[in-house]
């Protein structure tokens, strides 16, 4: 696991910032007004750049979210998350196994996984991530999903796991009632803040309904 410091911060609204999914805004100014609405958590996913732009932008972002407070995750790239000093490293079911990720990671650096039902998210918690993401909750247009968790799957997890749940999916202001109440410790958007006409004012009315 990561450092305790960090795993404390594991709360709140994770934003993730997809340059596909911004609205022709850059990262770099997603990220910005998501921190300036409330953000704790942000992770650069991005699947269209090369390496060296990709890492100028996760350096910049780092550095956003140190100055904020917040935690920042790379998703999928182990290198960049180590040449950007990222807070930690997310990967999914057929990225970087845990245990190859952490031979690369810095031994402070947090990881994260996502899981789509009870046995990958058990699998998870016995490689002792950091955090394990819980989706897709709900549809979504954006990315393509083939097993959906549900409300019902993150409340089973919920019930025998203890680590920091982060809920993905379909997430809004107008549906993240339940997924609350169903015991996610992060709120996981791409597209409610990334491709909301005002990503600062869409990011703090999350925050707010998360509490
Ligand atoms: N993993 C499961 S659903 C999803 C990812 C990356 C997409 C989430 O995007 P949105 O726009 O918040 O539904
Ligand atoms: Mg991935």
């Amino acid at each position: 696991m990561g450092s305790n410091d960090g795993q404390n911060r594991l709360r709140g609204l994770y934003v993730i910032v997809d340059p596909e999914h911004t609205g022709g805004r850059s990262p770099e100014d997603v990220t910005r007004a998501a921190l300036d609405g409330g953000a704790t958590i942000i992770q650069l996913r991005d699947k269209i750049s090369d390496k060296g732009p990709m890492l100028e932008t996760a350096v910049r972002i780092k550095q956003f979210c140190a100055e904020a407070g917040a935690l920042f995750f790379m998703n999928d790239d182990a290198d960049v998350a180590v040449l950007s000093g990222a807070d930690g490293l997310h990967v999914g079911q057929t990225d970087l196994p845990v245990a190859a990720a952490r031979k690369v990671l810095d031994p402070g650096q947090m990881i994260g996984t996502s899981n789509h039902q009870m046995q990958e998210a058990l699998v998870s918690i016995a490689d002792d991530v950091d955090y394990i993401a819980v989706g897709a909750i709900y549809g979504t247009p954006t990315k393509e999903v083939t097993v959906s968790a549900g409300l019902e799957t993150l409340a089973e997890i919920r019930k025998q796991v203890d680590r920091p749940i982060a809920a993905i999916g379909g997430i809004n202001a107008s549906n993240v009632g339940p997924v609350i109440e169903a015991g996610a410790e992060m709120v996981c958007v791409i597209s409610a803040v990334g491709m909301a006409p005002d990503p600062t004012a869409a990011a703090r009315e999350l925050v707010q309904l998360i509490g």
